[in-house]
């Protein structure tokens, strides 16, 4: 697949296109006076205490699936939440903003962190319980770390980037590694799988296997500075890096080890492939998605942009990522904003003069793996059916009209 290195003059030119660019934007010459804020706002207690953001920002999670049909057992109000990245900067997602997953509605256990148990038992030489407290003084890491909804996939329904990709976040986790917890409590030869419960009826439980549990898996307590939010697993839950949403339990409270692959409620998504197919959908395959300009957005007029996205993968730190501006005839390098930590999002960038001509944008993600991100067709051939029944990595296109407005071009 025709594709450049990273080219410094390349970006220098990109440079001097954002000089002439601006000329042709509506950006205004620095005369006369700035508008004066005509009211200040009062710091109320809240504001002082935990502080809140302006209310001139709006923006907001949306029930997933957008025509808000509600969970399969019809329990709670909706299935997923989607996070609004058509607004997000950088790559950590604000734990306001993180998009949520349930699999029986958005229903949030209750739980006092001081009640709050971990038990790890099985087949190990000793079952041990820990409380919040315990788990606080062992050794601690701090990760970005992605989680992706397997059923986070593209429609021709849907209308914006927030339909169409909203059902992933990344925010910076803080736990103890499941290894150290693990070492604690030995591992018998014959455990090969964990199992993950939360609190809730249905547990939102999942198998894993040990090789994946002893490698990274984190058991966090700390989300973005703060403690997990509710909605997001509070006091404590799972982080089973790269792997698809399902596996990253919240509400932990038990992890047992077993010597098998145990079937739960959570196995919904994989009864219906095959077993090689269904577990090459345990890891989120590479991913990206522009999300600026994305559908439903409006370009003010031709001239400079920078085309701003987000990329990721299951299989690791992402290794670059291409963008092309002209319906993928021709790729080119996007620039990677700092580091690329394994299994984050990750912020890329990419400078574009706009000549006002229908066109399409679109990204494509390789991760450190070298693994690259399939389009559409290739998703489509891989599972054998017309549209895409599992994990839908593919690369989106945005169709730009020549009047600005961007939509969604997969058809
Ligand atoms: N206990 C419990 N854990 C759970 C779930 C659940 O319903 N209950 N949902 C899972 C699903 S389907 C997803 S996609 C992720 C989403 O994590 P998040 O809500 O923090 O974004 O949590 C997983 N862990
Ligand atoms: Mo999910």
């Amino acid at each position: 697949m025709g594709s450049t290195r990273p080219d410094r003059r390349r970006f220098l030119k990109g440079g001097a296109a954002l000089a002439s660019g601006l000329t042709v934007g509506a950006v205004e010459p620095a005369l006369g006076q700035l508008p004066e804020p005509s009211t200040f706002i009062k710091g109320s207690d809240e504001m002082v205490a935990y502080g809140e953001r302006s209310r001139f920002v709006t923006s907001v999670r949306i029930a997933h699936p957008p025509d808000n049909r509600p969970s399969p057992d019809e329990f709670g109000l909706v299935f997923h939440v989607a996070s609004p990245l058509q607004d997000s900067v950088g790559m950590i997602t604000p734990s306001s903003l993180h998009f949520v997953g349930t699999t029986r509605g958005s229903f949030v256990p209750e739980i006092d962190p001081r009640e709050h148990r971990l038990m790890i038992h099985g087949l190990v030489d000793r079952p041990l319980t820990f409380t919040m407290e315990d788990l606080r003084r062992l050794p601690s890491v701090t990760r970005p770390h992605f989680i992706e909804c397997a059923g986070n996939r593209s429609s021709p329904r849907h209308t914006t980037v927030q339909e169409t990709h909203g059902m992933t976040s990344c925010a910076e986790w803080t736990g103890v590694l499941l290894s150290t917890l693990l070492k604690e409590t030995g591992v018998k030869d014959a455990g090969k799988w964990i199992v993950a419960e939360g609190v809730e009826e249905v547990k939102g439980a999942s198998s894993i296997p040990m090789e994946k549990a002893m490698d990274d898996c984190l058991v966090a307590y700390g989300m973005n500075g703060e403690a997990v939010r509710p909605q997001n697993g509070f006091p404590l839950r799972l982080l089973v890096p790269g792997f698809e949403g399902i596996f990253n339990s919240k509400y932990l409270r038990r992890v047992k080890v077993v010597d098998r692959y145990y079937m739960t409620y959570n196995d919904y998504g994989h009864l219906n492939r095959e077993p090689e197919r269904a577990a090459l959908g345990y890891q989120i395959g590479p991913k990206s998605v522009i999300t600026f300009p994305s559908a439903g957005q409006q370009l003010p007029g031709r001239g400079f942009y920078e085309i701003s996205g987000l990329a990721w993968s299951g299989g690791g730190a992402v290794g670059k990522v291409e963008v092309s501006t002209d319906g993928g005839r021709r790729w080119m390098d996007a620039e990677i904003q700092g580091t690329a930590h394994r299994m984050a999002h990750t912020r890329f960038r990419y400078q574009w003069n706009w000549d006002g001509q229908q066109t399409e944008l679109l990204s494509r993600c390789t991760d450190e793996l070298g693994q690259v991100q399939p389009t559409r067709a290739q998703v489509a051939e891989f599972f054998n059916a017309p549209g895409v029944p599992g994990q839908d990595n593919s690369i989106q296109p945005w169709r730009i009209a020549s009047d600005g407005s961007v939509h969604n071009a997969i058809t």
